[in-house]
């Protein structure tokens, strides 16, 4: 009896102990898979085969998460989650490269790595500020010796070092600590800092209270002293932990960006979270009320997982600056692996960023619209080009001579006559499933067409990214796929079918398509940049010089393709 009772005793102290922190002070991890056995393990030689010819990415190791973007004195930064000792995550730093162009990169010695007691176990995601005077800061997240999640500040040692190669953490971080009432191990990623009209400054940081995600406000005055505002600035009911938060105004019209503080009439703001539940990100568009420290999102965003997406691929943690060189706001976002942890370490690397982005609101005001960023066209080299060319049902054409495995391809179709389109299921509310369900090679009225990206000769191997257009209520319905489940024979590899709606008139009967093809990505663009969806593919026979492009057709109705240009790419100075 004194036994059952005492086990009784345990057993409710153990129910309390892990209530209270929903199992997260138990470990410090990021919410990568870790695996500790491989952090730490170098490949003696980097494979060449898959490495990207002309996307971001280091000579070898894991990368992660883009951090502390900016355009500082005519120079492009780029920081990012690095581990220097393997190609699982792990030992993280922050790398650094800088760049006129975004698109050619040069390797710096690491910024910021820990070595402090309040970064000591970690230097995680955060942003860059560039305050009053032309003074660039960095906020991040240091694991501190007792492993909660602080925000520290690091500042250029040498502001006249056009690099701003050096970093120094000074000691009076931590600025922001957890309060008792939030959790220690979900409490990170600082944004960009804004500065209100009253003053004082802002920043976000991603958090969440049981399952609820949230943006918890700071403000401060001198950029030092930082106090919690009572309620978070937004947040969303069983999104969960709310990583690598981002927070920018946008132009009701045209595509120019906004710098992060400008708070005007005219303007919306969007708010972009990335979930580790789901790891998968949306955002909404939507009021920000600053004398309310609040953000509302309108009504047409929705508010959770099945959100807008950037990209509804392989696509996590990504963030915004505002490139007052050019005066846009530029997206970069972390494509992650699709490769296994063990293929990734004997390859000598794993992860890659996607090529810059420029985000625009589009003119409906409900969506943003994104397009790589015109420097990337420096690197097109040969070009074919097709005219005119009727894809009848079952119409299969090879785009040739091209280095398929390394190119740029832009096309654009018409479709006559929608209403031989399918009628569109209204329970059919998730793309990506839809997707699955209906690959390349499943005959539908209109569509699937598009193209057949990395594949082999034969087309035992393709990665198929396509449309089809469906005939719902008062409108038609495009669902664009990037399907994976045939790129590669190789068994162990993740095949996803990606997907994502795409909101565009076809009252003209067209719709495009743009693909930047590098080896092991595939980055497409539908209607201009409505949909967008990166996919990380690794063909076993599609590789280099046996790589293949193809456009297709397998609906019952005929397509054309009006328009068609791919591009060999060059291969930039890539770190
Ligand atoms: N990656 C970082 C975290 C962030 C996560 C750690 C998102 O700061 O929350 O490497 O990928």
């Amino acid at each position: 009896m004194e036994i059952n009772l005492r086990y009784f005793w345990v057993v409710i102290l153990l129910w309390f102990v892990l209530r209270s922190d929903n199992g997260d002070h138990m470990c410090v991890e990021a919410s990568h898979k870790v695996y500790p056995e491989l952090q730490s393990i170098q490949a003696e030689i980097v494979s060449p085969l898959y490495r990207t010819a002309y996307h971001f990415q280091p000579p070898k190791n894991w990368i992660n998460d883009p951090n502390g973007p900016m355009y500082y004195n005519g120079i492009y930064h780029l920081f990012y989650q690095y581990n220097p000792y393997g190609s699982a995550w792990g030992n993280i730093v922050w790398a650094h490269s800088i760049s006129f162009d975004m698109i050619n990169w040069i390797q710096l010695n690491p910024a910021i790595y820990p070595s402090k007691p309040f970064d000591v176990n970690g230097c995680w995601s955060g942003s860059a500020t560039i305050l009053p005077g032309n003074k660039p800061v960095i906020l991040y997240t240091g694991i501190d010796g007792q492993k909660r999640q602080v925000q520290n500040i690091a500042l250029p040692n040498n502001l006249s070092d056009p690099y701003l190669r050096e970093w120094t953490k000074p000691d009076f971080n931590p600025l922001i600590v957890p309060t008792i009432d939030q959790n220690v191990t979900a409490f990170r990623d600082p944004t960009t800092a804004w500065l209100g009209q009253d003053g004082y400054w802002r920043v976000l940081v991603g958090n969440k209270r049981k399952h609820r995600g949230m943006a918890a406000l700071y403000k401060s005055r001198d950029f030092k002293h930082w106090w919690k505002v009572q309620h978070p600035l937004h947040s969303s009911a069983d999104t969960g932990m709310w990583e690598c938060p981002d927070f920018y105004p946008v132009a009701l019209q045209g595509e120019f960006g906004l710098e992060t503080s400008v708070n005007d009439v005219g303007i919306k703001h969007v708010l972009k979270v990335s979930l580790d539940n789901t790891r998968y990100e949306y955002y909404t568009v939507g009021k920000y009320f600053a004398d309310k420290d609040q953000y509302v999102p309108d009504n047409t965003s929705a508010d959770n997982a099945m959100g807008l997406r950037y990209d509804y691929g392989n696509f996590y943690a990504s963030k915004t600056f505002f490139d007052a060189g050019k005066n846009r706001r530029i997206l970069w976002g972390w494509a992650n692996e699709s490769d296994t942890p063990d293929d990734s370490t004997a390859k000598g690397w794993a992860g890659i960023q996607t090529i810059p982005r420029k985000v625009w609101l589009d003119e409906s005001g409900k969506q943003l619209l994104q397009w790589p960023i015109n420097e990337i066209e420096t690197l097109r080299g040969k070009s074919v080009q097709l005219g005119t060319v009727h894809l009848a049902k079952g119409g299969l054409v090879e785009v040739k001579p091209i280095t398929a495995a390394q190119a740029d391809v832009e096309v654009t179709f018409h479709i006559n006559n929608l209403d031989k389109a399918e009628p569109f299921d209204p329970t059919w509310v998730d793309p990506q499933q839809l997707c699955g369900q209906k690959g390349a090679t499943v005959q539908g009225g209109f569509g699937p067409f598009g193209l057949l990206t990395l594949a082999s000769k034969n087309l035992e191997e393709y990665t198929s990214v396509f449309f089809r257009v469906y005939k719902a209520k008062d409108k038609h319905m495009v669902l664009m796929c990037s399907d994976q489940s045939s790129s590669s024979l190789r068994p162990e590899v993740y095949k996803p079918s990606f997907g994502g709606f795409v909101d565009v008139d076809l009252t003209k009967g067209m719709i495009s398509l743009r693909s930047l093809i590098d080896h092991s990505v595939v980055e497409s663009f539908g209607a201009g940049g409505k949909t967008c969806i990166t996919s990380r593919v690794y063909p076993s026979l599609a590789t280099n010089e046996d790589a293949h492009l193809f456009a297709f057709n397998n609906g019952t109705e005929a397509v054309e393709i009006l328009k068609l240009r791919a591009w060999n790419m060059h291969r930039p100075r890539m770190n």
